[in-house]
């Protein structure tokens, strides 16, 4: 497998919940490399515009409120299968449904505010990662 890239959040209810170091940690000690990081307040347009492709579905409203109700921290992570193995530290979407040891488990509080995102494709991750970063800002 070759390096990959993936976008992943600190969300704001682990941020205001003095995680986000706690988080960091096990990001490095799985291995990844953390190539971009940042600490912004998304407007509730911008939350919007992330999550264009959600527009539609009925927790649409209530999750850019919440992803625009206090700040986070973007990145931008690598690893071999970034991905997945992103997505497999995080856990299930629904923290009630994470597996022990994962981070929506350990960090999450209810299905909204389940404290991390990351890409699920690499289209995904392609946008994702062009959303919030410039190439300047990924330089390693
Ligand atoms: P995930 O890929 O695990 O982040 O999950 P989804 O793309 O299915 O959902 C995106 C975000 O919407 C999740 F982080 C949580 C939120 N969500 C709700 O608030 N209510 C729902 O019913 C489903 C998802």
């Amino acid at each position: 497998m070759t390096q990959e890239r993936t976008f992943a959040i600190i969300k704001p209810n682990a941020f205001i919940d003095h995680n986000a170091g706690k988080i960091l940690a096990r990001i490095y000690a799985e291995g990844f490399t953390v190539v971009g990081i940042k600490k912004l307040y998304m407007s509730k347009v911008e939350a919007e515009g992330f999550y264009a492709v959600h527009k539609e579905r009925p927790f649409f409203g209530e999750l850019t409120d919440f992803m625009s109700s206090g700040p986070c921290i973007v990145m931008v992570l690598e690893a071999e299968g970034a991905i997945k193995k992103w997505r497999d530290l995080m856990g299930a979407t629904n923290p009630a449904d994470a597996a022990e040891g994962t981070l929506r488990r350990d960090f999450g509080a209810n299905l909204g505010e389940n404290a991390t995102h990351g890409s699920d494709a690499p289209e995904t991750a392609a946008f994702e990662i062009g959303y919030f970063f410039s190439g300047l800002e990924l330089l390693m």
